[in-house]
């Protein structure tokens, strides 16, 4: 039985502002409601992608033209979901990813969850979208800050954590509103449960981040280090086990589930 491999490696990302949903849909016709799965062979792995957002269509739209044929060359069985927080109170990417696991479990018992920047485009298809038996970082270098390491023990952008061992960790933490800090936490609730962060090599693990500014509603967050220094004792009751929000809507789009998500507000 020949395992037919249809990676390429490297490539030269584009992003034309003329692309359209439609065209992106139109070249993703396989893709159901988001999910695809290869008629040809039987996945090892089923896997979640979870993209949190708000106001960043653009982004989304460049993310999915190039995601969607790069999963589907490394024959995975996977769908996307996108994760909109409603309103324009501060925002909070760490509960919306938690959502995003608690809702995708809903529809399949999904093996890993790949936690996703919306402008976050992956190089190389040799960078594979599975989990492993220690949380991974994917993001190992990124365009904009000259493909290295961002600093020793980064743990954003995007990562792939098993169902297990997000389940281990209590998810992210839902305290964290702004920008920073809850990649840092996610990255002390592994370590306290004595997993080690594992890395694919350097040359793979590119990434071309889609220039933006700061958002608005994403100020940097003043509070981080102070709630970093607690995670240790507060990781067991706050995270998936406290993450309270009301769904709005449940969109199954041809590309990706819309999952739009009253998160409420920060405490103070
Ligand atoms: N996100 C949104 N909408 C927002 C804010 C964040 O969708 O309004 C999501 C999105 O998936 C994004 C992720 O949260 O990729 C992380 O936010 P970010 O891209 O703003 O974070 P990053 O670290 O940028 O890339 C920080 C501010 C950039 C300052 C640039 C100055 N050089
Ligand atoms: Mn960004």
């Amino acid at each position: 039985n020949v395992n037919v491999v249809s990676l390429v490696g490297a490539v030269k990302l584009s992003f034309e502002s003329s692309l359209k949903l439609k065209d992106v849909e139109k070249d993703n016709k396989e893709v159901n409601e988001g999910e695809y799965e290869p008629s040809d062979c039987t996945a090892r792995q089923s896997v979640a992608i979870l993209i949190p957002h708000r106001n960043r269509e653009r982004h989304l739209l460049y993310l999915l033209h190039h995601l969607h044929p790069f999963l589907q060359r490394q024959q995975l069985h996977y769908a996307i979901y996108v994760i909109q927080q409603a309103g324009d109170v501060t925002f909070n990417r760490a509960k919306l990813l938690n959502i995003g696991y608690l809702e995708a479990l809903k529809d399949y018992n999904w093996d890993c969850f790949i936690f996703h920047d919306v402008d976050l485009v992956p190089e190389n298809d040799h960078n594979l979208y599975v989990c492993d038996t220690q949380p991974k970082h994917l993001v190992v270098g990124r365009n904009v800050t000259g493909y290295r390491l961002r600093y020793k023990g980064y743990f954003g952008g995007v990562t792939a954590l098993s169902r297990d061992q997000f389940f281990k960790v209590n998810g992210f933490s839902n305290a964290y509103w702004g920008w920073g800090g809850e990649d840092d936490d996610l990255r002390i609730r592994v370590e306290l449960q004595k997993m080690k962060i594992v890395r694919p090599p350097a040359d793979v693990a590119r990434y071309t981040m889609v220039f933006h500014k700061r958002d608005s509603g994403n100020e940097v967050n003043r509070d981080r280090m102070r709630l970093l220094g607690r995670t240790p004792q507060s990781w067991r009751k706050d995270g998936l086990n406290s993450c309270s929000y009301k769904t709005l809507s449940v969109e199954r789009m041809p590309l990706y589930v819309n999952v739009t998500v009253d998160i409420g507000k920060p405490l103070s």
